[in-house]
């Protein structure tokens, strides 16, 4: 009853801001992201019946963390087990980048929740499961670009995401730019609620947010990187308004985040393809062209020496199991 999984972050390029149903997780909107090929947590799960209660190490210290508390009781639940869980979790991220996320967390913990459980779990299921951990973990299920779709169901049952082709002429590259590893000021979970109480531009973000989803699967699908990219800036900056509005307001940017979307600005005056996203922290991270992201790397390389150059990376997998 023991079972080690791997899951890869992933990157929205069309964000998940908002949820319509907090304890399910279901989102306002659906997503669409890139997963990473080079930060990635391993997990390992253990049901046991001798064991007296759940407990759970992260690189290597045990934690107390209500968020895998709370989801191995609706795995427990699910699975139909009765029994306690070990769970003892890695993150391969570079030492304090601030790149730890729970979207791999989360898929990871399901994947090896499931195996260890005996169960054959489809990738439709394990993405529904992963999702009641944390939103965007349903997307780290899968490798290459995900869309998670929102569903309509009251319960559930169709918000999961699915793969989707690469477009077929594109070497997509994503570099992400380290600005501050330190703790997030505004906890993710709390400034989407926040936000969806309090924001008047909420409802334009979510009506916006389904157009552009519409919008990028149509680039995608004609190679057409500079309209993506387009895309996906506006959306990201449409996304970051809606904090600036909510009361109490707030941003995720930094000084130096702007200072990177500048640099950005300026590689496309230089005529390079670049377009910068950023997500519920101050890192940014910039979609180019694998032939142009050392040259991007560079021009970032003014303002931080924590760079990272990643390529869509793979799909959630069980690396050994009883
Ligand atoms: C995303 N983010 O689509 C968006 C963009 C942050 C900004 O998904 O409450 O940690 O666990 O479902 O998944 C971060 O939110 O939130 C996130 P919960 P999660 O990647």
């Amino acid at each position: 009853m023991k079972a080690t999984a791997i899951a890869h972050t992933n990157i929205a390029l069309i964000k998940y801001w908002g949820k319509r149903d907090n304890v399910l997780i279901l989102p306002a909107n659906s997503s669409l992201s890139m997963t990473l090929d080079q930060f990635y947590t391993e997990t390992t799960v253990e049901w046991s019946d001798s064991f007296t209660e759940d407990q759970f190490s992260l690189n290597g210290k045990i934690q107390s963390d209500a968020k895998v508390g709370r989801f191995l009781s609706i795995l427990r639940d699910q699975f139909s087990l009765t029994s306690f869980a070990h769970v003892t979790s890695t993150n391969h991220v570079p030492t304090a980048a601030g790149l730890a996320s729970s979207a791999s967390a989360f898929a990871a913990l399901a994947l090896a929740a499931s195996k260890a459980a005996g169960r054959n779990d489809d990738e439709t299921t394990l993405s529904r499961l992963a999702r009641q951990g944390s939103g965007s973990a349903s997307r780290s299920i899968f490798g290459g670009l995900a869309i998670w779709q929102k569903g309509e169901a009251n319960d559930g049952s169709d918000s999961y995401a699915y793969e989707i082709p690469t477009p077929s002429k594109l070497d997509l590259a994503l570099v992400v730019a380290v600005v501050d590893a330190g703790p997030k000021k505004v906890d993710s979970r709390l400034g989407m609620q926040t936000t969806v109480e309090t924001s008047p531009f909420f409802e334009a973000w979510t009506k916006q947010a389904t157009l552009d989803l519409e919008a990028m699967q149509r680039a995608m699908k004609e190679n057409d990187f500079v309209t993506m990219g387009e895309i996906a800036e506006r959306n990201a900056l449409t996304m970051h308004a809606t904090t600036m509005a909510a009361n109490p307001p707030f941003t995720y940017m930094q000084p130096l985040s702007l200072a990177l979307m500048d640099a950005v600005r300026d590689l496309r005056v230089a005529g390079i393809p670049a377009y910068f996203t950023m997500d519920a922290g101050p890192n940014v991270k910039v979609l180019c062209l694998t032939k142009d992201a050392e040259r991007v790397k560079e021009a970032l390389s003014v303002h931080t020496s924590l760079l990272y150059i990643c390529h869509p990376g793979p799909k959630a997998r069980v690396i050994t199991h009883d």
